[in-house]
């Protein structure tokens, strides 16, 4: 429920409340539908249309055949041919219950409504991503296409031949074996990379003063502008891509050999006749298998290569579909089982700036809670000025949140008729928020920095976290909380400070107990034994990170030498260029970090030293490993050292960056995840294989 209307009491109320809603819907769904270009979330428009339903269904007499509720689909434009389906495209049934019980239900009714008994056994279900895009009918004659039409209201589409065209793979002519009449129907949906890289050339066209540009909320109203644009040119620009997920007419019926028995097999057949299907579908047995598939898909749903809003089941059996057949447009036989929403509206409460450990200043929107692609988000990053004046957030506005893809919340837009007043234009502040230094932005570089370096609270406190973080030097227990308190207090000035805490010292701390002072003390202790590759980490240099200096430390063996490294030894390092050398000399050059070298190992901070390797070409520099399973012949850390030894890196979590991913017995999710990306796998011989090639 939105706040706007009065309460539900009474005729008039409702009445009111009734064409308030259809005013808005109708207006959103212009925006949507006629305009690629909508405003508000699509769980916003759900809203707002189950809201007007359920009025309607209060008082019946009131519906009326232009209310949004009695409409399917948009207006065609009056710019494209108009395309009659010759079978009607169905929409599909949405489950909006995001539970397991989702699945359940869809199951319970198709074993009813097929008056199975309840020991027959399980129905065999085609499970398949449910791609966020725009559904589109691709008609083949004899072999060639000839037609593409979007759904429109399902009964008459739109004819976007031309684009659709432009979608190098979608097949322009079919193999011998297909039948003379062929549709084939799916979804026209955008990737995320192809997306984020089309925002950053429409930015770079605005910046540059291009006039009628504009970026786009998310790949799915791109991928509906590209293919209603009127210039093929343009359209070929867009990169769009299709998944096949079923038929419209076919003729004969049974081309393709002795009838296509089930909707796998004519996936199956699809994909041989060249037309892409997701390779994410999967057959399932009964409601458990569903439920398994939708919290698996879930759980991939934010590495996938494009959006999607849930998954679709249907039941395989095509003889089973006919006996089941439909109501209204939608057929018994599929369901939708949509996942938490990945856009939602809300309101920005403040607008502040936040500190990084480099100084970096950063805008974040504080935001009234919202649940957001399954968290509940109360920030999201504005990133730096120009991004922020770009999106013209302003204090108080109505925002569209989105969050995808694995990625940190971001407002994708405003709604800008729901602004009240003028609140001013965000700038960002002259000076740091924390400790009034001057906040300056270098000529050519988009982020404001803090100049006050560790003399700012808000630096010190990042660089402690930074050191004390498990990765780098590892305080067990030394979080923001106590750093804040530990700072404020005083106590802490430089990360040398942190070995000079004593127990009388903590115990004036507020809210803390005898029992954590000594805590903290013992991680401190503990933390003293630490290696090179975590110190030269820890101490936060910018552009070194943690494989960078693990590289240092095996190159230098020692870091006295790292420290007197000239800019050329540096160059020498792997994955060391200018810029991580110059930062390095730069770092080393200051005598108040040379300091705090000098300090942290006289409060007896140590590690091993070693000689410097020798510079062997390493032959998996530059791969990036990610480990899964139990290996047959080695330990997970045994195959780790075999590839840092080579030069490769090893990384925790599966994305688009790995290149292999070594698994073993009883892999999990980091296989299904390496296989939706399309990343080579490899088992221990494999590597080992590799490994001995290369050498
Ligand atoms: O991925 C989709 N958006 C999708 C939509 C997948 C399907 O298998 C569909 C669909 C709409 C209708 N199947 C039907 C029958």
């Amino acid at each position: 429920m939105t706040q706007q209307g009065s309460s539900p009491v009474g005729d008039d109320a409702d009445r009111a409340r009734i064409a308030w809603l259809r005013d808005e819907l109708h207006r959103y769904a212009h925006q949507y539908h006629v305009l690629d270009a909508p405003t508000v979330p699509d769980a916003e428009y759900d809203r707002l249309f189950r809201e007007l339903q359920a009025l309607e269904l209060r008082h019946p007499a009131w519906t009326t055949p232009d209310s949004p509720t009695q409409r399917v689909g948009g207006k065609a434009l009056e710019h494209f041919a108009t395309v009659r389906h010759r079978v009607p495209m169905l929409s599909i049934r949405t489950e909006t219950d995001t539970l397991a019980s989702g699945a359940e239900n869809f199951d319970a009714r198709a074993r009813r409504e097929l008056a199975l008994a309840p020991d027959a056994p399980a129905v065999e279900y085609v499970a398949e991503p449910k791609f966020d895009g725009l559904a589109m009918n691709l008609r083949y004659e004899r072999g060639v296409l000839v037609q593409a039409a979007t759904r429109g209201d399902g009964e008459n589409g739109e004819d976007v031949t031309h684009n659709i065209r432009t979608i190098g793979q979608i097949p322009l002519r079919l193999p011998p074996d297909a039948p003379p009449v062929l549709e084939v129907r799916g979804e026209v949906y955008m990737r995320r990379d192809d997306f984020d890289r089309l925002n950053e050339l429409q930015r770079g066209k605005i910046a540059a003063g291009a006039k009628g540009e504009k970026t786009f909320v998310n790949p799915r109203n791109a991928a509906a502008g590209a293919v209603r644009q009127l210039d093929p040119a343009i359209a070929a620009q867009r990169p769009l891509s299709f998944f096949a997920y079923g038929l419209g007419e076919i003729s004969p019926p049974h081309a393709g050999g002795p009838a296509l028995p089930t909707h796998f097999a004519l996936l199956q057949q699809l994909r041989a006749w060249g037309l892409p299907v997701c390779d994410l579908v999967e057959i399932a047995h009964g409601a458990t298998a569903l439920v398994a598939y939708h919290e698996r898909i879930g759980h991939l749903r934010d590495s996938l290569g494009f959006d999607i809003d849930g998954v679709v089941y249907k039941v395989n059996s095509l003889a089973l579909q006919q006996q089941l057949g439909f109501v209204t447009r939608e057929p018994r036989w599929a369901v939708a089982h949509k996942y938490p929403a990945q856009e939602q509206l809300t309101t920005v409460l403040a607008i502040d700036v936040q500190v990084g450990r480099t100084g970096k200043l950063t805008p974040v929107a504080k935001l009234a809670p919202v649940f957001v692609g399954g968290v509940t988000v109360t920030n999201a990053t504005l990133h730096n000025e120009d991004e922020a004046r770009r999106k013209d957030v302003r204090i108080g506005d109505t925002v569209t949140v989105r969050r995808a893809g694995d990625v940190i919340p971001e407002v994708a837009g405003v709604l800008l008729d729901k602004r009240v007043g003028e609140p001013a234009v965000f700038s960002m502040p002259t000076a740091c928020p924390v400790c009034g230094s001057a906040a300056v932005r270098e000529q050519g570089e988009v982020d404001h920095r803090c100049s006050g370096g560790l003399f700012c609270s808000a630096q010190r406190k990042q660089a402690i976290l930074h050191f004390a973080q498990r990765r780098a030097v590892e305080v067990e227990g030394l979080g923001d909380k106590l750093v804040d308190q530990l700072v404020d207090a005083g106590l802490v000035r430089t990360l040398p400070d942190l070995y000079r805490l004593t127990l009388p010292a903590l115990a004036g701390l507020d809210r803390m107990a005898d029992k954590s002072a000594q805590n903290l003390l013992d991680a401190l202790q503990k933390s003293r034994q630490t290696t090179l590759a975590r110190f030269v980490f820890g101490l936060g240099v910018r552009h070194v990170g943690e494989a960078t200096a693990k590289e240092l430390a095996r190159h230098f063996g020692s870091l006295d030498s790292i420290m007197d490294a000239t800019p050329e030894q540096l160059l020498q390092v792997n994955d060391v260029g200018p810029i991580v050398a110059q930062s390095l000399r730069l770092f080393f050059d200051q005598q108040h970090n040379r300091e705090v070298v000098r300090e942290l190992r006289e409060c007896k901070v140590n590690w091993e030293e070693g000689p410097p390797a020798p510079t062997t070409p390493q032959p998996l520099s530059g791969k990036t490993f990610v480990i899964t399973g139990t290996l047959p012949g080695m330990g997970r850390d045994d195959a780790k050292d075999l590839i840092e030894a080579a030069g490769g890196k090893v990384a925790g979590s599966v994305s688009k960056k790995t290149s292999f991913v070594l698994a073993g017995a009883e892999a999990g999710s980091k296989l299904d995840r390496a296989r939706a990306l399309g990343i080579t796998v490899l088992d221990e011989a494999g590597l080992r294989e590799m490994l001995n090639d290369r050498t």
